[in-house]
């Protein structure tokens, strides 16, 4: 195997025996065939776009498919070889309707090769050994590092994308436009030679695209749930059976909440979920009780303690420990060998799996947290800010978010984040915010220093409140009082990264480690264009920035 899409790859290099995930070669050779499956579904999706034919089914399992291999979401086989399956019915499908509608538009058929004409091997050991034959390794071998990593940072800002398009369209959010591009793009990669110019413009396209996608999403999400409003969380159990809700997937939060009500049953979220508790339609909900725990990579020791059942909604997920398999569930597109799957969000199994466990015996302090500032909230108190800037209270905003993961060296956010000056506040989104969320920053003129913008994908809102900010001052967002201190780890960062670029955004930091696929050529060409750089000390980042 050969698999470089995440921070954590084995010495930022790759991870080639095993993934530092948890994922085995063949896990990992079935998503490189799923890659490959869905560049063979869009190349002919691309093609009917431009003849006019609508491609919904291309684009579902487009998205489908290619967020079951984004980082820490599906690790099942079964589920995993399912899904070639349906890609190569659908392949043909793609293959059929795209040579009748040549015939009946009288246009000549392109005669395609690649993974246009992928027949899928009639065994699990042939899958895997076509998975293997499309492995990054040889596009690595075929066009060189620069050109293979330029490929795949396309290729993960998609993945990302397709994410993010997928929570949007489970919301009733959608847009042929994001659609069609991500066929484009698709496409576009399955050439056989590349320029890197050519490479870079169209990672800037899924940033474009993705940008649409934060939007489609964000408004999902109000759609659903209504406005982000600041919310007190309370951050300990209170006594009770329980149930635990991590990932990103608001729906299914809304729907287990219906199904557990009045049945005694508290919910708590965990990691990416915590934002859910500002939404007004998931708050009112009285056995919405709380968070439980940090980000994703405590799931080993958390959900080991939580006497309750769990459920994970989406990214991320680790190889359960044998205490708590047992009442470990998953829906969507996620999956773990032996975990229980809730289909269709009937959480029947999960409730009753809850009901069955001890729960929290007793009442803790009931500490709490604020989250809720999304792009409405914090424009609403805009004039405050503006004046705060004007009159010199508030120096500087750090906008200090994004992923986070298992190592030490991610320490640097916490460090950042508590060396802050007090006359500077700090905007958090993300699951990167748990490193310094349960801090006490106070605030500055009663604007709290700390403001929780919510998901990764609310990024959407961070760039929202620096765009109205920067009309405020008549000036470029890259000329305000603001720095960017991103921590990325998996593919959802990267299309967040991508949009930024596209937005012009200069002088990003990001870290730990600077991704793998990203060439030091490759680098150099981002560095003189957005001053893009990694992190390096905390202190003298911070003095740098305000110097
Ligand atoms: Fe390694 Fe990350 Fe790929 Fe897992 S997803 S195999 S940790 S690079
Ligand atoms: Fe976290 Fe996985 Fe990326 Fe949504 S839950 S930010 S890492």
């Amino acid at each position: 195997m050969f698999c470089y899409q995440c921070e954590q790859t084995s010495h930022n290099t790759g991870c080639t025996n095993f993934g530092v995930c948890g994922k085995d070669p063949d896990v990992a050779a079935l998503q490189d065939l799923i890659v490959y499956a869905s560049s063979g579904l869009a190349m002919y999706g691309h093609r009917l776009r431009k003849l006019g034919v609508d491609t919904p089914e291309i684009n579902n399992l487009i998205m489908e498919s290619l967020f079951a291999t984004v980082t820490n979401v599906n690790f099942d086989p079964k589920r995993l070889a399912a899904m070639i399956k349906k890609q190569h019915l659908e392949l043909q499908n793609a293959r059929n309707t795209y040579l009748q509608t040549c015939q009946q538009q009288q246009a000549t058929p392109e005669n395609l090769g690649g993974p246009a004409t992928w027949q899928m091997a009639d065994s699990i050991d042939g899958l895997i050994e076509q998975g293997i034959q499309a492995s990054v390794r040889l596009q690595i071998q075929k066009h060189g590092a620069d050109i293979a990593g330029l490929k795949e940072l396309i290729m993960y800002g998609l993945k990302g994308t397709v994410a993010y398009a997928h929570h949007a369209k489970i919301l009733g959010a959608e847009d042929q436009q994001v659609y069609d591009k991500v066929l484009e793009i698709m496409d576009f990669l399955t050439n056989e030679e590349f320029a890197v110019d050519e490479l870079l413009a169209n990672a800037l396209a899924v940033g474009e695209i993705n940008y649409k996608v934060l939007e489609l999403l964000d408004r999902g999400h109000i759609q659903n749930f209504g406005k982000p409003e600041p919310t007190e969380v309370r951050i300990h159990p209170v006594k009770g059976k329980a149930i635990l809700v991590s990932g990103h997937d608001l729906k299914d939060l809304l729907e287990l909440l219906k199904q557990t009500e009045g049945k005694g049953v508290n919910v708590y979220t965990h990691g990416e979920m915590l934002p859910a508790h500002s939404y007004p339609e998931l708050k009112k909900f009285s056995h919405l009780v709380g968070n439980f725990g940090g980000a994703w990579m405590e799931q080993r020791k958390e959900f080991a303690e939580f006497p309750g059942s769990i459920l994970m909604t989406t990214n991320c997920i680790q190889k359960p420990k044998e205490s708590y398999q047992g009442r470990l569930f998953t829906s969507g597109v996620v999956g773990w060998p032996g975990v229980q799957h809730v289909e269709n969000r009937d959480f029947a199994a999960l409730i009753d799996s809850a009901l069955a466990l001890p729960g929290f015996t007793e009442d803790s302090t009931d500490e709490k947290i604020l989250v809720g500032f999304g792009h409405d909230t914090v424009m609403g108190v805009a004039d405050k800010v503006v004046e705060a800037i004007q009159g010199g209270h508030l120096r500087h905003l750090f906008l200090i978010g994004g992923c986070d993961g298992a190592e030490s060296v991610r320490n640097y956010y916490t460090d950042f984040a508590e060396e802050v000056p007090e006359d500077c506040a700090i905007l958090t989104l993300g699951c990167g915010k748990y490193r310094f969320n349960k801090l006490q920053f106070g605030d500055i003129g009663g604007i709290p220093r700390l403001l929780d913008m919510g998901q990764c994908n609310d990024a959407y809102s961070a760039i929202q409140v620096a765009v109205a900010l920067a009309q405020v001052f008549k000036t470029d967002v890259n000329k305000l009082p603001l720095s960017l201190i991103i921590s990325w780890f998996e593919q959802k960062a990267v299309c967040i990264l991508l949009t930024l670029l596209y937005l012009g955004i200069q002088d990003i930091r990001i870290g730990p480690a600077l991704p793998a696929f990203i060439t030091p050529n490759v680098l150099k060409v981002l560095q003189e264009k957005y001053n893009l750089m990694g992190i390096g000390n905390a202190s003298q980042d911070l003095q740098t920035i305000l110097s």
